[in-house]
């Protein structure tokens, strides 16, 4: 990847290593906002390729967000603040700023570090394609479930379309669909014993909505019905990566 082509290891001041000389004006930095969201699959796969120290976590708050302008036409897009007026965006150090989740994780899972972390895991994005097949199949359909979900203006009317969606909408398919991959790999991630980013995105955005009561209109229960889900929700956050990743962050 582009960082790690120009990332050299040297010792500073302090006999630490550091992953980018200090004469570049910064590293790839992320933008999201202060919790998981749609963020932790690319925050993850920064800090498996590139540790704490290759890569800057910078959180924006909603105050500074909403008020930066974001005019609804602007030919000049890939040179504003936020290039999609949407978080994640990942600012690399040429000045590229780049948005899309999926494109970013995989794009960070895919960096080799020179100087591999002892959490390091090489296949967070599988490199043999059928895995990368089901990985890229699992986190579309998480992206649908949040797409498709019903955000009518009139409550009631969002009310009566959102059980449509957990009773035979996409919401039930979608998790049907992961569950049967969680039963035909054995679990408790969507590859087996694996950890990939597809099970990132099972435990944020998805098992998140549920767990934080985020999925008004939706049965408190619904996740009960999907407890492979459910689990690799709750083994991701046991994986050594994780426990490694939340030394140094909170969310
Ligand atoms: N497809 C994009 C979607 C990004 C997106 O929807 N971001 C939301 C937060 S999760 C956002 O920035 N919303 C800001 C707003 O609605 O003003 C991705 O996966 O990165």
């Amino acid at each position: 990847g582009i960082f790690a082509r120009v990332a050299v290891h040297r010792a500073n001041t302090q006999g630490q290593v550091a992953h980018h000389p200090s004469h570049m004006t910064s590293p790839p930095t992320l933008l999201y906002f202060a919790f998981r969201g749609r963020a932790l699959a690319c925050r993850v796969a920064l800090f498996n390729s590139l540790g704490k120290d290759g890569w800057k976590d910078e959180r924006v708050s909603l105050p500074r967000f909403k008020k930066t302008p974001k005019p609804p036409q602007n030919p000049d897009r890939v040179d504003a603040e936020y290039v999609t007026n949407n978080l994640p965006q990942l600012n690399l150090p040429c000045g590229t700023k780049v948005s899309q989740s999926h494109a970013i994780a995989r794009y960070a899972a895919r960096m080799e570090p020179n100087e591999a972390p002892a959490h390091y895991l090489p296949d967070l994005y599988p490199s043999d394609a059928k895995g990368a097949l089901l990985v890229d199949e699992a986190v579309a359909v998480v992206d649908q479930i949040l797409l498709l979900t019903p955000k009518d203006e009139d409550a009631a009317v969002r009310a009566k379309n959102r059980d449509v969606f957990q009773q035979s909408g996409f919401l039930r398919v979608g998790m049907e669909l992961l569950e049967g991959r969680l039963r035909q790999s054995g679990g408790p991630y969507l590859l087996g014993a694996q950890l990939t980013i597809a099970d990132l995105y099972v435990r944020a955005p998805l098992c998140d909505l549920f767990d934080l009561k985020q999925f008004e209109g939706v049965d408190d229960d619904f996740l009960d019905q999907f407890p492979r889900v459910r689990a690799c929700g709750t083994a991701v956050l046991e994986h050594p990566l994780l426990r490694a990743y939340h030394e140094h962050y909170k969310s």
